[in-house]
């Protein structure tokens, strides 16, 4: 049924490998902490939650969102990681440049990303699909200096690498300028996600880690069902790294897997419905 290879589960009874996801609420349940709690059930992980922020959005659009303090954002992630334990973590929406400060700190003094044990995986959420924002202008500096740094991995779309980097990227070189300036700001590796920038059939992603580029190539799923699918290649590719895959591995398995999602996308509501990680579990 499936060429996505198996993560490995664990037995009944047994711990699960636990992952965090340190995100923004979906009230829609397409995008966001839903999108990745569904992967990461979907895929065998037990996951835990740092809330940054409580999205107000249907399939139209997001019409409001409320904070939540840095300090309990970072309280969070501080109360499971010391308990419970995390095996790898991502990062979505942030909101703004205090909940990035504190987030950053919280994984200064957990060991969490970059030089650690523990994979950080950076979605640099900007904005929804609608072109809503999710991130305040203003907190572009932050997330480049104090979050970026920390990544294992850090995954833009093309919109967030122009606002990241200044780079309107618009071929295949100025792809891989994208991600030399995304890893000399000090992510290990950077996925600078292609979308249908080099032909409207395929989607190619780039991955750099400062000395070889990797092309991640795959059919393009055409679907105005796409909701969620950044925050689900990024929770899978969290997934893998939390099962010890390489990264180059780990983006190879996500992008299959979101390609599945993609390919079993639904409609939802009046406006864009969700990438579907529910294929894993559908009837044949
Ligand atoms: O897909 C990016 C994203 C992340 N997090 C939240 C969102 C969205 C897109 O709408 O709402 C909470």
């Amino acid at each position: 049924m499936t060429d996505v290879p198996l993560l490995p589960t664990a037995a009944p009874g047994s711990t699960p490998i636990r992952v965090m996801t340190i995100a923004g609420s979906d009230s829609g349940g397409g995008a966001g902490i839903q999108a990745d709690l569904r992967t990461f059930a979907l895929l065998g992980l037990h996951a835990c939650v740092a809330v940054t922020a409580v999205t107000v959005q249907n399939s139209l659009g997001v019409s409001g969102f409320q904070e939540i303090t840095p300090d309990v954002v970072a309280a969070q992630m501080r109360c499971v990681i010391d308990d419970i334990g995390i095996g790898a973590a991502k990062t979505g929406m942030l909101a703004s440049a205090p909940i990035i400060d504190a987030v950053a700190a919280q994984c200064r003094e957990s060991g969490l990303g970059r030089g650690s044990d523990v994979p950080l995986v950076v979605d640099p959420v900007c904005a929804s699909m609608h072109g809503d924002p999710l991130l305040a202008t203003e907190a572009l500096d932050t997330l480049r200096d104090t979050l970026i740094p920390l990544a294992t991995v850090v995954t833009p779309n093309l919109d967030e690498v122009r606002l990241i980097t200044g780079i309107d990227v618009v071929d295949d070189a100025t792809q891989r300028d994208a991600a030399r300036v995304l890893h000399g700001l000090g992510a290990q590796w950077a996925l600078v996600k292609g979308g249908h920038l080099r032909s409207s059939d395929r989607s190619t992603d780039l991955l750099y880690d400062g000395t070889e580029f990797h092309e991640f190539d795959h059919v393009r799923i055409d679907t105005p069902h796409d909701h969620g699918a950044g925050d689900t290649l990024a929770a899978a590719i969290t997934a893998a790294l939390a099962h010890s895959y390489s990264v180059p591995d780990a983006v190879a398995f996500a992008k299959s897997w979101v390609s599945k999602g993609l390919a079993a996308a639904y409609p939802l509501g009046a406006g864009h419905g969700p990438v579907n990680p529910l294929w894993r579990v559908s009837r044949p």
